[in-house]
């Protein structure tokens, strides 16, 4: 990790001149099941993982924000008088720097002008949160700047989550932001998305691993079918007379089954069974029981796949082929789906046959080439004045 400050403060320097006051990390995550039920009020099952975002940054008092991107080679400036987003793809990046300090000012956290360097090792754009780990590192860097080195992160993550909103139109959760903020090195989080109350639940994975694939296809329809989604969610919410799908059993649904459109109410069966999933895999998790994690892995893909419309060819591709490998629990799609990442549970002793047999199997059936990441249960974000 200090090779990653140093070369960030040398470029810190190249830019802007002289050293930086602030370092911050703020890390991805993969979720290990509790998919599209966060903002259904339900439980998620996260953790954050060992890619990061990272910035060095230093005050400045004409109230400009300049940054630089070391990954994008692009280089920007936001007047604090002018926080209004834009639009175009070109503009994302700046977009999530207006939002922060919009939604900081607006929440009345103090916020000054600074020069920030950043670099990201959580790879862009597939199903392991790097648009979180940047605007939770763009937050953090804004207020230790502005001399705020403590905030209340539970605080943090709901503007987060308004800031992520504002930045990309999507009706996103709180599940990305939590986890970057609160995990705890080498556990998982249970989260209750309807209270934030949590659980650290310890990873202690004698003898099994998880581990994320890339499909390597981006996830280019996400945008709209995850606002489509949620719109559906709430259709079916509203036809079952409860707040969110949190608050209605599996009966109540299939009582309710005329009331609504097929595929609202299949949508409406994902959310419900998930949630259930997820409480039950945070308890067999806890006992040190991987088949059944697994297991119920294996069955929260399916309801993505069949009822929920979340995956796509690739990701089923890489399903099957990671299930095929001998050593396997359980293999699932990650994140919001439609491309990006998938999570399998696997035998530590059978890394390498995975290595050597699901890349192989997955370009043959798609001629795409997955990216493997092997990753460990990583703190939440840091930050360092220098
Ligand atoms: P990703 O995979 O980061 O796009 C999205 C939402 C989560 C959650 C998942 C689906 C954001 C920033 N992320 O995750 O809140 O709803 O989809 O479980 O909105």
């Amino acid at each position: 990790m200090n090779e990653i400050f140093d070369k960030l403060d040398a470029e810190f320097a190249a830019r802007f001149g002289g050293r930086p006051a602030v370092h911050v990390r703020a890390p991805g995550r993969v979720n290990l099941i509790g998919e599209h039920t966060d903002y259904n009020d339900g439980f998620v099952f996260p953790m954050a993982i060992d890619r990061a975002c990272h910035t060095a940054a230093r005050r400045r008092d004409d109230g400009r924000v300049r940054i630089h991107t070391m990954n994008l080679g692009l280089t920007g400036e936001v007047p604090l008088d002018d926080l209004d987003v834009r639009p175009g793809r070109e503009e994302l990046w700046l977009n999530f720097l207006r939002a922060t300090a919009h939604e900081l000012r607006e929440a009345k956290w103090p916020v000054s002008g600074a020069d920030i360097a950043v670099f990201t090792t959580v790879p862009i754009g597939g199903g392991v949160s790097s648009s979180s780990a940047y605007a939770v590192a763009l937050c953090l860097t804004l207020l230790a700047v502005a001399g705020e080195t403590e905030p209340d992160r539970i605080e943090l993550a709901r503007l987060l989550q308004r800031t992520e909103n504002r930045a990309t139109g999507l009706r996103g959760g709180i599940m990305d932001q939590f986890t970057a903020l609160l995990n705890r090195a080498d556990h998982a989080l249970l989260l209750d998305c309807r209270d934030l109350t949590f659980q650290h639940v310890p990873m202690a994975l004698d003898g099994y691993r998880f581990i994320v694939t890339h499909c390597g296809l981006p996830r280019t329809l996400a945008r709209s079918k995850y606002n489509e989604r949620r719109a559906e969610c709430d259709e079916a919410a509203a036809a079952l007379g409860v707040r969110a799908l949190r608050d209605a059993s599996h009966d109540q649904l299939r009582a309710a089954e005329k009331q609504m459109p097929a595929n609202v109410f299949r949508r409406a069966r994902h959310v419900i069974t998930e949630i259930a999933r997820t409480r039950e895999a945070a308890r067999v998790f806890q006992r040190g029981d991987m088949a059944s994690f697994g297991r119920l892995m294996n069955e929260s893909h399916e309801s993505l796949r069949h009822d929920y419309e979340a995956s796509c060819r690739e990701l089923d591709a890489l399903v099957e082929a990671a299930r095929a490998v001998p050593g396997v629990l359980g293999s699932r799609l990650t994140g919001a789906g439609w491309g990006g990442c998938t999570v399998t549970l696997i035998r530590s002793s059978a890394d390498g046959d995975y290595e050597r047999a699901v890349p192989a199997r997955y370009a043959r059936e798609t001629g795409l080439r997955p990216v493997i990441i092997t990753t460990g249960a990583a703190r939440g974000a840091e930050v360092w004045t220098l």
